[in-house]
Formats: structure tokens, sequence, C-alpha cells
């Protein structure tokens, strides 16, 4: 299909708007709308701001007013045909009289989907597939929990070269570099629930905050959640009111998960020690690896990841490289390597 240069420029101001990063994450799709007049200039924009509140194309229509009639609709997601928290948008944009409709890609939601046949068949143009590939991107945890009914599990690993997480005494701390650390929370910001065991808070007494280049906890942090049967102590700094802690009492990947999918999460970033990382990899729930290496040897030491039942080479895991790049040192620290795995 064929777009405009006009149309190309407002998709990706929607794929903008939609990443707003005040907008909560949460069990909605995050979609972004512009509505372009037929010389090409912007009418109005529009964003979805959370669960329950207006979808992107009602937010821009409704800035528009009658200045919408005769517009070409931009939007990230294929208009919703369903009744659902909120109207459906493919008869309000039939209403405000849009001329034609583009859409990067269409909706994967059975509840939701069919909006472009219903503008077809009230005689509005409609056009998809335009940076299709960004958009699926921004949404990747939503569509994923839409295909799967659970949660995206991104899986962090660091370690020295030899796949220790610790020094043989237990000390861990700065084995991948200030820069690799860095380069981790810009991760976090992306997820809404931080994940660890209970042997982790009581080893590390983590804060599990997402925190900006500056070190300053930024405004939109995941949910804390520690699973497993210990206690965890009351004075632990990830009970601190720096985010929302949840407290799992178990040791079940799959029951953890669809706790969270529950409570709406989509996207759970683990962080855990080599007991709950091994528990997650057995259960076949880890979707994506994170993966920094830092040119450290231990020799002995702690392993980063725990037993996982693999005895012969048959049975061993073999996760596909997506992405490998250098993360380079500041202030005198080597570089270290950041590999991503599906
Ligand atoms: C959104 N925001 O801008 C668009 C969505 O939870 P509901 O009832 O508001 O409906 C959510 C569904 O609507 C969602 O799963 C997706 O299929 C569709 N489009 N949703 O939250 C939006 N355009
Ligand atoms: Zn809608």
């Amino acid at each position: 299909m064929t777009f405009g240069a006009a149309e190309t420029a407002a998709m990706r101001r929607a794929l903008e708007l939609a990443a707003d990063p005040a907008v909560p994450l949460g069990p909605n799709p995050r979609v972004g709308s512009v509505l372009l007049a037929a010389d090409g200039s912007v009418v109005a924009e529009g964003f979805h701001r959370g669960a329950g509140t207006a979808h992107a194309e009602a937010d821009a229509l409704s800035r528009a007013g009658e200045a919408a009639r005769g517009t070409t609709a931009v939007v990230t997601l294929e208009p919703c045909n369903h009744t659902g928290r909120t109207g459906p948008c493919a008869q309000a944009l039939i209403r405000a009289g849009v001329r034609r409709v583009v859409f990067a890609q269409s909706d994967p939601n059975p509840l939701a989907s069919g909006g472009a046949e219903t503008l077809r068949a009230a005689g509005i143009e409609v056009a998809q597939g335009l940076l299709a590939d960004e958009a699926r991107a921004l949404n990747r945890a939503w569509l994923h929990g839409v295909a799967s009914g659970r949660p995206l599990v991104t899986w962090k690993f660091a370690g020295s070269l030899d796949g220790r997480s610790a020094a043989a005494d237990g000390t861990s701390q700065w084995i991948t570099s200030a820069a690799a650390r860095r380069d981790t929370h810009r991760l976090r910001a992306e997820a809404d629930v931080m994940l660890v065991g209970t042997g982790t808070v009581l080893a590390d007494d983590p804060r599990l905050t997402v925190r900006g280049d500056d070190g300053e906890t930024i405004a939109r942090q995941p949910l804390r959640v520690v699973m497993g049967q210990r206690a965890v102590p009351t004075g632990a700094r990830v009970l601190d009111d720096a985010a929302e802690t949840l407290l799992l009492r178990t040791r079940e990947p799959r029951e953890a998960l669809a706790e969270l999918f529950e409570r709406g999460r989509r996207h759970v970033f683990l962080e855990g020690g080599p007991t709950l990382a091994a528990a997650f990899l057995r259960a076949g729930v880890v979707d994506e690896i994170v993966a920094y290496v830092a040119p450290v040897l231990l020799g002995a030491g702690r392993n980063a990841v725990g037993d996982l039942g693999i005895t012969a080479i048959d049975g061993a895991l073999r996760p596909t490289v997506t992405d490998a790049r250098l993360v380079e040192g500041v202030d005198g620290e080597p570089a270290n390597v950041r590999f991503t795995l599906a």
C-alpha cells in the first residue's frame, strides 16, 4: 500500500505520542493518533493514557471537534470495533466524517478486532501496515499477553566471563560496569514488574527501583515483586515507599505469572538470583534474555544460574542471539558486552 509523506510523518508522531513515559503501563496497548487535513497539516493529536481512559482515536476526535470532518486519521493500531471500557472507535470515526484511516498494525484482540471492515463498509478508505514493525515493537509485551495469556518475561543476566555472579566469599558488587548498570535501568523502565526471590532480598537487600542516568528514581516505577516462601524482613529496602511492592508467597513461576497477569501486568523483568532464574528457565517461561558479560574471571564463585536439570548436551537450552553490542565503559571502566537473546 502507498502512503503519503505526511502520513508517514504523522505515524511517527503518533508512535511518539503513544510512548509517552507518563502513561502508566498496564493491560492496555499504547496507542497514538493524528488527524490530518487534506493539505497534510495536523488537525489534532491524541493518545491513550491507560486502562479505562479514552482510546487514542476518541481523544484526537474530541480535540478536533467539527474539524475532524474530511480528515485522514492516522492511528498506530487498528481502530476497535467493540464496546469495552469505552465505545467503539470505528463508529466514532464514521460519525465524525473521517475520509480515510491509516493504521500501523491490525488488532489481534478478538474482542476488539474488525474495525477495518466496519470502516470500509461505511465507505471509508482504509490502509494498513505503515510503520507496522515500530508499532509492534512498542506493544510487544501487550501483544505477547494477547497471544499467550501471560506476561512477557525478560531475564537479566549479569556476570563474569565464566558465568559467575559473585566471588566465592559471596561478594558480588561491581562485576558489570556502571555503564552496563545504567543501561539495565533503561530496560527496566520499559517493564511493569521487577521480580526477585526472597533469597535475593535476604542476600542483597536491593531497592528494585528504576533510576535515570542522574541516579534519581524515575516517575513511572514498575511494581516490585518478591516471590518465595521465606519471610521478607520488615526493614528490607524493597518495602520502602519509592514504589509499590507485592509479596507473592509462591515458588511456582506459572502461578506467579498468572497472578501478575490478572493484576494487569504485562512485562516482567526478572532480576532474581540463581534459584529463581533456574526455576523460570526450567518452567520454559523466559521469553527474552538480556545478558551483560563483564571481562572478569572469578574461577570459583557463585553461579549466576542454578541447576537446570540438564545432564546431556542434547538437553542444552540454546536461545537465539537477536542483538550483541559493546557497552562502552566510562571513567576508566572496561567495556562490557550486552547480548539480547530470545
Ligand atoms: C486502548 N487504547 O487507544 C485503543 C485500544 O479496555 P478497553 O475496553 O478500553 O479496550 C481495549 C481494547 O481496545 C484493546 O485491547 C485494543 O484491542 C483496542 N484498542 N485500546 O486501550 C486505544 N485504540
Ligand atoms: Zn477504540
